[in-house]
This record gives structure tokens, sequence and C-alpha cells, in this order.
């Protein structure tokens, strides 16, 4: 078994940012900009968005953090956006998620100006990417074939099955891996909740991708020997022994399925860490694009 180490790999993709930033300062060009917007104070999300404002730091880009109050209107949030797109010192900006329950998500990220969005989520971009037209591939997904491509892990004709239809991993996964792409050109299965005979598919899996967000749903039994398992989830579990009070499990029975695969992704250190440095790598991209 080989563990598909995010940790290290984001490591090595961020040290490989740092070094293009360099140049960019060496040639007197601008340094990279990314703001987040976050709206109230849910725990994780600021864990999240923290990380990503560090991660800046780390690799020598501009950051802004803007932070909202819980109670912030649509209208307000629309406004902060107008400004966002606006700005020439941005190159880049992400609307931090989960929104509060009273602001329609799709409308705030369709107000995103396409050639800002870093996340990758306006509906512009989401179209270019199911066409494998040059856009922002959205962090995660983005993530996931970064981690399958430095570890020369073969999709091409292997059977892919992915677990969840999110907008935001399931479903462009799906999209990314059918596609002829380098990491790319397999047979891909997507499969949900209201999916029968689950176990029958998995077991046909050369790859799966785990994102419905089921703590240690996916056991051994499931799969089949010298799988290759991308391990999305992210739960937080109670966990007095922990100082913060909690650890993270993923969609995945680790130890179990650990013992049939040939690769697979740890939690944490999987493709949470890929996430937050693809965001950084848009954010680039979005600064070069700029320039031109
Ligand atoms: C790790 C996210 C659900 C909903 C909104 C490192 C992250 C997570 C884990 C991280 C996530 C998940 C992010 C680890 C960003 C990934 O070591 O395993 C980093 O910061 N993520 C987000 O911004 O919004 C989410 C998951």
């Amino acid at each position: 078994m080989i563990l598909l180490d995010g940790k290290k790999t984001s490591a090595d993709i961020k040290e490989e940012i740092a070094l293009d930033v360099r140049e960019l300062k060496a040639n007197d060009e601008k340094t990279p900009h990314l703001a987040a917007i976050i709206v109230g104070s849910d725990g994780a999300s600021i864990t999240y968005v923290n990380a990503k404002v560090k991660a800046c730091e780390r690799v020598g880009f501009e950051s802004t953090l803007i932070r909202l109050p819980e109670d912030t209107t649509e209208e307000d949030l629309l406004n902060e956006i107008a400004i966002l797109n606006v700005d020439n010192d941005i190159d880049g900006f992400i609307v931090q998620l989960p929104l509060p329950k009273h602001i329609d998500e799709q409308k705030i990220l369709m107000a995103v100006d396409p050639d800002k969005d870093v996340d990758g989520f306006h509906p512009t971009n989401v179209g270019k990417m199911a066409l494998n037209l040059p856009t922002f591939i959205s962090a995660t997904p983005f993530g996931i074939l970064e981690l399958l491509d430095r570890y020369n892990v073969e999709t091409s004709g292997k059977n892919v099955v992915v677990i969840g239809r999110s907008h935001i991993v399931g479903s462009p996964m799906s999209i990314l891996l059918s596609q002829k792409r380098k990491v790319g050109n397999a047979t891909v299965t997507i499969t949900h909740s209201r999916t029968k005979n689950l176990k029958e598919i998995t077991l046909q899996a050369d790859i799966i991708i785990a994102a419905l967000g089921i703590p240690e749903f996916l056991k051994a039994d499931m799969v089949k020997d010298n799988v290759t398992v991308i391990d999305v989830g992210i739960t937080r579990m109670a966990d007095p022994s922990k100082k913060r009070g909690f650890r993270l499990v993923g969609d995945v029975a680790f130890n179990e399925v650990a013992k049939k695969a040939a690769y697979i992704t740890p939690v944490p250190g999987g493709v949470g860490p890929m996430t937050i440095a693809m965001l950084l790598k848009n954010t680039l991209l979005a600064r070069k694009r700029r320039s031109k």
C-alpha cells in the first residue's frame, strides 16, 4: 500500500509556487493577491479560511480576509463582491462556503467575475470545465487530479466509481476523469444516495472517489484488491483526547480498506491540503492571465 500523501505533495506544490512568486518579484511584476469573504463564525469555516490566508503568506501572495457578521444581508454580500470584482489589486477571490441559510448561494456564486473566480464555481467556469476548455478547475477536484498525476496512478481505461454527486466534488470529478486529458480517459460511474446495489458497483472499481460525507462509509468488503481510494470526507467527530475536542474522520474505514488498497489517501493529510494548494495555483494563474 502506498499512501497518497497530500500534506507532502501540497508542500511541494507550495514550494513551486513560492519560486514562481520570487521570479515575479525579481521581474518587478505584481504579486498575486487573493481575497476571501467569510460570513458568520462557523468554526470549521474559520479554520478553512485561516488556512487559506496562512498558505498565501507561505508562498508570498498578498491576501485580504473580509469578515462579515452572520446577519449580513444578501444585498450587502453582493455589494462586497461587486467591490472585489472591480478592485484592480485583487487577482482572485472566494466566498467561503457554506453561507448562512438566508443567503442564496447560487445567486452569490453567479455574482463573482468569472475571471476572478479562483474557486471555479461560477456557471461559466463550470461550463468551461465540462467542455474541457481552459478555466479555473475547482480546488478539490483539481487537487485530486494533481495527486493522482504526481503518484503516477494510471486512470486511462480504468473503472472509476465516484460516490456522491455534489457540485463541488462528485459531479466535477466524474466529468474530469472521463475527459480526454492526462489524468482522465477513465470509465466513470457516478453513484449517490438513490443508487441500488452500491457494493456490486464499487467491487468493480479500480479507483474509488468517496465524497458523500458519511464517516467510514466505505468498508473493506466493498472494494477489490489493489484498489486506489481517494477519501474526500472530513467529518469532525467529538474526541475528548484531542486538544481541539474533535478529530477528522474520512468517508473511508481507513485501517481495513488500506489493507486491500494499492494507493489510498489518509484523513487528515490527504485531499484537504491539496485543496488549499490548488486554490493558490488558481490564484497564480489568475494573476498571470491578468498581466497578459
Ligand atoms: C487535512 C471544506 C467541506 C465544506 C466546506 C487540510 C483542509 C481540510 C483538511 C481545508 C474544506 C475541506 C475546505 C485538511 C478547505 C478542505 O489536513 O486533512 C485542509 O482547509 N479544506 C473549505 O474551504 O471549505 C469546505 C469541506
